[in-house]
């Protein structure tokens, strides 16, 4: 089954005879919305009908654009989003007034927290009604206003262009984040010059502050030269600035060892003698031990989240630190630092990096792998079969059958966790996860979002049984545009990351998180999408092999352990090394002998 991305040959057509983007044409607001989407490169756009945007709609067939109907607002938010994320595209999101813009709103925040390019365009109602509580009128702007980057009001036709790709710019520029155009209809109906050209956004001028000088270079290059102890610290940014070749370069010349946030995985890979893995509240313990032991922290397009740093008093208090960030407000914010370069990350690593000679790392590369001790690779491929189903194990068979080479799309949870620790991320943006606002429900649409951007690529859905009840409505979606996604149902019969809450911190007091679920089987066949359910390791990697040979979408209902927890665990607010340690006699042992 292939994807249906492009737009159709017809469409096409009239954008080769389309005049406007070159000429200045006369066109309804509704048609400038299209021909300004079109003149920015977007292809696909996300999005439910309604009202006060059906003039939009109406214009529609007129411009070579694909829209995908979702099934609820908050799935064409996140639709939008995980095509970014997979693409480095601005994803977009259409929905009408009210009910429709109120329910982009999640999706909007999830994207606005973990910094990521999409223009949300919803239409209102028209302006002389606006402040009367008309029929479905609400404040879109003043709703979205702490949770988009910028987000914009018109009411007049010819103020669109300009507004329009005003808002690309700044969902692209610096830091990438979500902005908001609410169009009101008369905005839409009336008409006006379309002057493309001329709609062109003044250069975007980064902020002062983003001037790396040479004083900041040398002092950081003079802590590197000094340290015993360093390490990188990799996160999001690495991939949003394009910047893995300059970090493996800095990495691999100082031989400096590389520590990833979950949203900087895939951004140096896995497989590298310098990778340490994960950092943080579910990093790997020698990871987290190096930190606190570090002499310097060489932070990489990453902010210092409470998940990462534990308790501040205790952070690393024997390392310099030196922060290479792209938006000043993030510099001092969590943990004070000694050097900041404010900057995009690539440009100011290829000014720091000719600074950089080779420097001896080994009795530090050393002593870390000491400190791993007898857990540590998690290849747990040989273990043997104790007749239970473990997530781990669904993780692990799924990075080995499919060499790593597929985007993985997990929604939030412990199979998140899980996913994070057992499949091994070699390529940027090959892991799409909610990492900031932690939103379940995210990754069913935003697979959808990722395999439209990338229909080459494989494409498999993580996800929980509860997140996976808060979108599911979506595998229609899937069906009607005919895509091929791969789902891993991690069927634990519990809201299984708060169950771990409370069994560590509540006297296992289980309130409100067993859940019962439909059978998720039956669920895809109604939609008729295949699929069959998995009960032992030995049926894992068969199951996997037959949903991927499927020409179509494939569901697995993977029933594995009901009460395994995520290990190791850093209780919030607790010190980054009093990390709670998988139990010595649980059946899922994690042994470096495993090799
Ligand atoms: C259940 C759960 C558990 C979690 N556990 C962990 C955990 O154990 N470990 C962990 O790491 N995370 C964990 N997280 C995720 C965590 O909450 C944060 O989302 C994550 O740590 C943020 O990573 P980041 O700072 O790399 O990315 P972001 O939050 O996206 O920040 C990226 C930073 O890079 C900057 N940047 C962007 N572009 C550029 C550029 N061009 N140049 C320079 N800088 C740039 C941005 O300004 C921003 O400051 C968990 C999340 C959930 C839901
Ligand atoms: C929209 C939303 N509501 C509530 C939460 C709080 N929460 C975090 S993890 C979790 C449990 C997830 O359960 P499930 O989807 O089954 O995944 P599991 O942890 O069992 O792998 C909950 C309720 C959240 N992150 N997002
Ligand atoms: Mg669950």
């Amino acid at each position: 089954m292939g994807t249906n991305t492009e737009p159709s040959a017809s469409k096409t057509k009239e954008l080769q005879a389309n005049a406007h983007l070159s000429t200045p044409t006369r066109l309804t607001g509704a048609e400038i919305i299209w021909a300004t989407l079109v003149g920015e490169g977007v292809t696909t756009v996300f999005g439910y009908p309604g009202g006060t945007i059906l003039p939009a709609y109406d214009a529609l067939r007129k411009f070579p654009i694909k829209h995908v109907l979702v099934r609820h607002e908050q799935g064409a938010a996140h639709m939008a989003d995980g095509y970014a994320r997979a693409s480095g595209k601005v994803g977009v999101a259409i929905a009408t007034s009210g009910p429709g813009s109120t329910n982009l709103v999640t999706g909007i925040a999830t994207a606005m927290l973990d910094s990521i390019p999409m223009v949300c365009i919803t239409a209102n109602v028209s302006s002389k009604l606006l402040g009367t509580d008309a029929f479905q009128e609400v404040d879109i702007t003043g709703i979205t206003l702490p949770v988009t980057k910028h987000n914009f009001l018109v009411n007049k036709t010819e103020d669109l262009a300009g507004v329009l790709r005003h808002a690309f710019q700044v969902a692209r520029s610096g830091r990438p984040g979500p902005v908001l155009v609410d169009i009101t209809k008369d905005a839409e109906q009336t008409s006006a010059i379309f002057d493309f050209e001329a709609a062109k956004p003044r250069p975007y001028r980064p902020h002062p502050m983003l001037n790396v000088e040479d004083t900041g270079l040398a002092e950081a290059a003079e802590l590197i030269r000094n340290s015993k102890r360093p390490v990188i610290l990799a996160g999001h940014g690495v991939m949003e600035s394009g910047a893995m070749e300059q970090v493996r370069t800095l990495a691999e010349r100082a031989e400096i060892p590389v520590a990833l946030t979950l949203l900087g995985l895939g951004g140096f890979p896995a497989s590298h003698p310098l990778n340490l893995g994960m950092m943080g509240m579910h990093g790997e313990a020698w990871v987290n031990h190096a930190i606190q032991e570090s002499d310097l922290l060489i932070a990489c397009g990453m902010r210092f989240d409470d998940r990462v740093t534990g308790s501040l008093s205790t952070y690393a208090t024997k390392a310099k630190k030196i922060h290479i960030e792209v938006d000043p407000a993030e510099v001092n914010k969590n943990v004070k630092v000694d050097v900041a370069l404010v900057g995009d990350l690539r440009e100011v690593l290829e000014k720091l990096l000719p600074r950089i000679s080779g420097r001896e790392g080994s009795a530090w590369l050393k002593n870390i792998e000491a400190s791993k001790g007898a857990v540590t690779v998690r290849d747990i491929k040989n273990l043997p079969d104790s007749g239970h189903l473990y997530a781990a194990h669904v993780m692990h068979d799924l990075w080995r059958m499919t060499g790593g080479d597929t985007i993985v799309v997990t929604d939030v949870g412990q199979h998140q966790m899980w996913e994070a620790q057992y499949f091994r991320h070699e390529k940027p943006r090959t892991l799409i996860t909610s990492g900031g606002l932690g939103t379940m429900g995210f990754a069913l649409p935003a697979a959808i979002g990722a395999k439209m951007a990338c229909p080459e690529k494989e494409v498999w859905v993580v996800v929980g049984d509860g997140g996976f009840q808060m979108t599911a409505a979506e595998l229609a979606t899937i069906v009607q545009e005919k895509i091929k996604i791969n789902i891993a149902v991690i069927n634990n019969g519990y809201l299984g990351m708060v169950r771990q809450w409370q069994e560590f911190f509540y006297e296992s007091n289980y309130e409100a998180t067993p859940m019962v679920s439909p059978d998720f089987v039956k669920l895809a066949d109604a939609h008729g999408i295949p699929g069959r359910a998995v009960r032992t390791r030995a049926e894992v990697a068969e199951a996997v092999k037959a949903a991927r040979a499927a020409s179509g979408p494939y569901l697995l209902n993977f029933m594995v352990e009901k009460e395994d927890s995520v290990y190791p665990m850093i209780p919030a607010g607790s010190a980054l090394h009093e990390m709670i340690r998988r139990p010595d006699r649980d059946p899922l042992e994690e042994r470096a002998d495993d090799k």
